[in-house]
């Protein structure tokens, strides 16, 4: 069998030499943007991360080979070709024997970046537990993968399309490390402030990098989630939110949407009837936490 994770040589360069490198997820390209304008994003965060003097690595699997930093062709597969699915951890296998194409979740993500020696990882909002968990049991893979996989995950906390509060729970007894930047309000993704807290905030990359060591010195296996919120100028207004997210989910009811296919049919339902506005949102939460994460990146680098 050929090799089912192939790393990019110049990410792999990056690792060995100890130099900085932020991985990030291509779910956020195959289904949680609009086309175009998902190439178009994609393509600015890889340059926001080299204007910050790191190496970015985003991670998708192209004909079932987990690529660790896609080439710019590969991105562009994956950004137009309908016959991408969305994979989680446990899907990997089947898209290697099968050879198929697909964007990878932050389960998959991260699971893929630790194996090749990448330390950060940015994205836009983390999974989570879903309304109504209780009865349909949808938590999120990213939960549980993320309490076992030593990197630090930069998120805009989780969507609000979630059950905040229980995924609050769920990350205490699944043990991630979580800090808020800047702030002890857990953000929620569209908004800056979910209305639920987190205990401790950390004010520097250098201080979120003097966390991770801390991990790795204690030896423990799990992550560091830093939650990093949304310029409040640039979140969607709470009454919009508030009413956009309501009709959502009612929608989502009706059309009986269920597993991995609820997430991009929330995103893709709040874009439309936002007019886009959410979109804007979602691109600005995305380029302030591809930015803080290089930071992260280089602060480790140097330690
Ligand atoms: N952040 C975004 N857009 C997205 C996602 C994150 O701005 O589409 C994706 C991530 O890949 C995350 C996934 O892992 O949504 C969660 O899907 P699910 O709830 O099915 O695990
Ligand atoms: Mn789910």
């Amino acid at each position: 069998m050929t090799d089912p994770i192939r790393i990019a040589t110049h990410v792999l360069d990056a690792v060995s030499a100890g130099r900085p490198v932020l991985a990030l997820e291509s779910t956020i390209l195959t289904h949680g943007l609009p086309r175009p304008r998902n190439l178009d994003v994609a393509r600015e965060a890889e340059e926001r991360v080299r204007d910050e003097g790191v190496v970015p690595a985003t991670i998708g699997i192209v004909d079932g080979v987990a690529v660790v930093g896609l080439d710019d062709d590969e991105l562009e597969r994956l950004a137009f070709d309908d016959g991408v699915v969305k994979a989680s951890v446990r899907d990997l296998p089947i898209l290697a024997a099968k050879r198929m194409s697909a964007g990878t979740t932050v389960a998959a993500t991260a699971y893929l970046a630790h194996r090749a020696g990448i330390r950060v990882f940015s994205t836009g909002g983390l999974g989570g537990v879903h309304r109504g968990a209780s009865e349909t049991f949808d938590e999120s893979a990213d939960l549980p993968s993320l309490a076992t996989l030593p990197i630090v995950l930069v998120s805009a906390g989780v969507k609000s399309i979630l059950d905040i509060p229980l995924t609050l729970e769920r990350m205490e007894t699944l043990g991630p490390t979580v800090v808020g930047y800047g702030t002890t309000d857990y953000p929620g993704f569209y908004i800056a402030d979910s209305g639920f807290d987190v205990e401790y905030s950390v004010d520097t990359p250098e201080e979120v990098a003097a966390v991770a060591a801390g991990r790795d010195a204690l030896g423990l296996q799990s992550a560091v989630l830093v939650a990093n919120p949304v310029p409040p100028e640039d979140q969607l207004p709470a009454a919009l939110h508030t009413a956009i997210l309501d009709q959502a989910l009612a929608a989502a009811d009706t059309a009986g949407v269920s597993g991995h296919d609820i997430t991009p049919f929330l995103l893709d339902y709040i874009q439309r009837e936002t007019g886009g506005r959410s979109l804007e949102v979602n691109v600005a939460v995305y380029r302030g936490n591809v930015t803080l994460g290089a930071r992260i990146a280089a602060a480790l680098s140097g330690r």
